[in-house]
């Protein structure tokens, strides 16, 4: 009862690398002492709280308990008197190793356009859904050859998120950010499988998972100018049926500056991820990319938002300055085409944290990878720069923190586990750039944060940790007859804005979250929230 007023200790629920930093944290109390104790109830290690302090996104004070220092593998829980015993934990080696399977399993649970049978998806396997072979042209798409009406095939893809439509805007990112973990930690993931239709073939299951959506976005781009369309959806959100079930026209709609850079960005990685599988696929992607970029210098500024009789994912934007960036990027990384240097040189990018509309950090993700030699030093340095200097500003924050997350106020909006995981995925960049353990940290900081060290206590991951989501905004998820949702997917987060109006029991930006259907603006799931969480997942233990 006590115990219910002080609150939970909070832990990674799934546990700590034995090299890494291990905090938990306790909420504020008199007791300064702490243990750690293992499965035999035998104290193995003592420590101190360190004194309190406020955490404000969370208007809430909190004492750390750092036990770092204990590297001995095995499974543990926290002990502090007057406080119930934390959720059990391991120290491992591999200890991200099943939840990284789950996040990228994930995505296999949300394509779109095939059966998932039992073998693959056991308690979810599903029939097939939306097989998106009679998708009509909207009359905001009409064009050329492709008068309203027309009927193309767009099959495969991932469904977004929740519902059940593909945007391309979104897709962009999400498999920008797979093909970077795969181009990163090429080695972690050649000989990594994770029981898909495709495992056991001559591609590594992650480039067989990419491929699934490559194939749907080829299809999205018109041949006759290399434009491509926004989204292909219904024209309104779906019940939460079924795949299967949710039967309604679906329609590809508009063309668009963001959509066509996005696509050159990614089928110009693509290109040269897949060049060593494919040489034609790869020539096929990089003249996509191209005629793709062709189409954006004409159309500089087409912004897509709804047409008024399609009501589903905007993912508006207007600022079209960083997917320019990053297109001309990945094209002269691709080409060796120093045109699309100069193009990416006028514009100029930004640094910061990506999100699905400010994609310009990517373009110095690829160019600090890839393009030491290819560019000046000075050249070079202005992108290793813009990640560093971001990084250094989330180690400030991570450091000031009394979660030890570098989460502030402002970034509990819509998906902010997102951008936690985003960030993460930053400050790895610099962690390989300059060697120092502190970018290390602070991305440690976020996964204990997404996987429990939070306010709220949950593992934000279904089916990872000991107290997971179990309502997720997901239609087949809500829908199916298999109690628990579907396995691997981050949670949005909370989010202050609160705009689906369900029963949040608190205002504080970092507890506006309700494992509950209705919330769909705190839980529901999406492509581009589980990829930096795949790439950071793979990036620990990969390093
Ligand atoms: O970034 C601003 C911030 O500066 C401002 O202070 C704050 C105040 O409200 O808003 C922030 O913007 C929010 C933005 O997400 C952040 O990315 C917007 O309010 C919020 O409305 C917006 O939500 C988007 C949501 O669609 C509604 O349009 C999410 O980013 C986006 O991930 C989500 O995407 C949906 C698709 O449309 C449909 N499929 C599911 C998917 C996930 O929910
Ligand atoms: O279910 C929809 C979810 O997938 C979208 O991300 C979200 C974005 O706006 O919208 C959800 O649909 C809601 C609609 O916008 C408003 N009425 C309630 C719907 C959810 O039940």
């Amino acid at each position: 009862e006590q115990a219910a007023e002080l609150g939970l200790i909070k832990v990674n629920q799934v546990g700590y690398l034995p090299d890494g930093q291990k905090f938990a944290v306790v909420p504020a109390s008199a007791v300064r002492q702490f243990f750690l104790i293992d499965g035999n109830g035998e104290e193995v290690y003592k420590g101190k709280l360190e004194k309190t302090a406020g955490w404000e996104p969370a208007q809430e004070r909190v004492a750390l308990a750092d036990f770092s220092d204990y590297e001995q593998p095995g499974r543990y829980r926290v002990k502090v008197e007057g406080f119930p015993l934390s959720p059990a934990f391991v120290i491992a080696e591999d200890v991200y190793s099943d939840a990284h399977d789950a996040a990228i399993k994930a995505y296999y649970f949300n394509r779109a356009s095939t059966a998932l049978p039992d073998a693959f998806a056991g308690a979810w396997a599903r029939p097939e859904g939306h097989p998106d072979d009679r998708v009509k042209v909207h009359w905001s798409a009409a064009s050329g050859m492709r008068p309203e009406g027309t009927v193309l095939a767009s099959p495969k893809g991932w469904y977004d998120a929740g519902d059940y439509n593909k945007y391309i805007v979104n897709s962009g990112i999400s498999t920008y950010t797979l093909l970077a973990a795969y181009e990163h930690f090429s080695r972690f993931y050649d000989d990594r499988t994770w029981n898909i239709p495709e495992s056991g073939d001559k591609l590594p299951d992650l480039l067989n998972e990419i491929l699934w959506n490559l194939d749907w976005m080829e299809t999205m781009q018109d041949p006759a100018d290399g434009g491509v369309y926004h989204k292909l959806t219904t024209l309104n959100f779906s019940g939460d049926v079924m795949p299967a079930e949710a039967i309604e026209q679906r329609y590809m709609v508009a063309k668009g500056t963001a959509a066509t850079l996005d696509f050159a960005a990614v089928m110009a990685t693509a290109s040269r991820v897949f060049v060593k599988w494919d040489a034609a696929q790869a020539i096929r992607y990089r003249e996509a990319a191209v005629a793709a970029w062709r189409w954006a210098e004409a159309n500089p500024q087409v912004v897509f938002s709804n047409p008024k009789d399609v009501h589903t994912g905007e993912y508006g934007d207007s600022d079209f300055a960083d997917e320019r960036a990053w297109a001309a990027a990945e094209l002269f990384i691709t080409t060796g085409d120093q045109v699309y240097y100069r193009a990416f040189k006028a514009v100029g990018a930004g640094a910061g944290v990506p999100s699905w509309g400010y994609v310009a950090p990517l373009a110095h993700v690829s160019l600090a990878f890839h393009s030491k030699d290819s560019l000046s030093s000075k050249e070079y340095e202005a992108s290793v720069d813009a990640l560093v200097s971001t990084a250094n500003g989330l180690v400030d924050r991570y450091r000031d923190s009394a979660y030890r997350v570098s989460m502030t106020t402002q970034d509990f909006v819509w998906g902010s586990n997102s951008g936690a995981a985003n960030q993460a995925f930053i400050l790895l960049q610099a962690y390989r750039l300059t060697g120092e353990d502190k970018y290390r940290a602070a991305a440690l900081g976020i996964v204990d944060y997404l996987l429990g060290k939070n306010p709220m206590d949950y593992s934000y991951v279904t089916a990872v940790g000991s107290k997971p989501p179990e309502h997720i905004h997901h239609r087949p998820s809500e829908a199916d007859s298999v109690k628990a949702p579907v396995p691997g997917f981050l949670v949005g987060g909370p989010n202050a804005g609160q705009q689906d109006n369900c029963d949040y029991r608190s205002l504080a930006p970092a507890k506006s979250y309700v494992d509950s259907w209705c919330s769909y603006a705190s839980n529901e799931i999406a492509i581009n929230w589980n990829a930096p969480l795949v790439y950071v997942l793979a990036g620990l233990m990969a390093d």
